[in-house]
């Protein structure tokens, strides 16, 4: 009897063990894009997301500092990204979201969202 209580507990472990590692796989990350700052570029400057998508810039100059700014009121510019930094944010709404920078506003990029 002893022995049969001591064998189960693994047996226990390893399926507890696996669920956890099922639902892992069944829980939605958000998918992350990534966005590189380089030559006073957006690249890529068009990107089509699925809605929750994250989309992560990150200023690959060597010292120009740039921003995000969004020409929709309800998205305002980012802080400014100084060479190395990164920024980041959600898409939950399908639309077109039309982006400049705020030093350069002839640096353009958009942010697809679609189904
Ligand atoms: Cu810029």
């Amino acid at each position: 009897m002893r022995l049969h209580a001591l064998l189960g507990i693994p047996l226990v472990m390893a399926a507890g063990a696996a669920l956890s590692v099922a639902s892992t796989t069944e829980v939605e990350k958000p998918v992350r894009v990534e966005v590189e700052i380089l030559d006073y570029q957006f690249r890529p400057a068009t990107l089509k997301v699925k809605p929750g998508t994250v989309v992560r810039w990150t200023n690959k100059e060597k010292r120009t500092s740039h921003s995000i700014r969004f020409t929709s009121p309800e998205a305002p510019e980012s802080e400014r990204l100084l060479p190395g930094d990164t920024w980041e944010k959600r898409f939950d709404k399908p639309g077109r979201h039309a982006y400049t920078c705020g030093p350069h506003p002839e640096m353009m990029g958009v942010i697809d969202v679609a189904p």
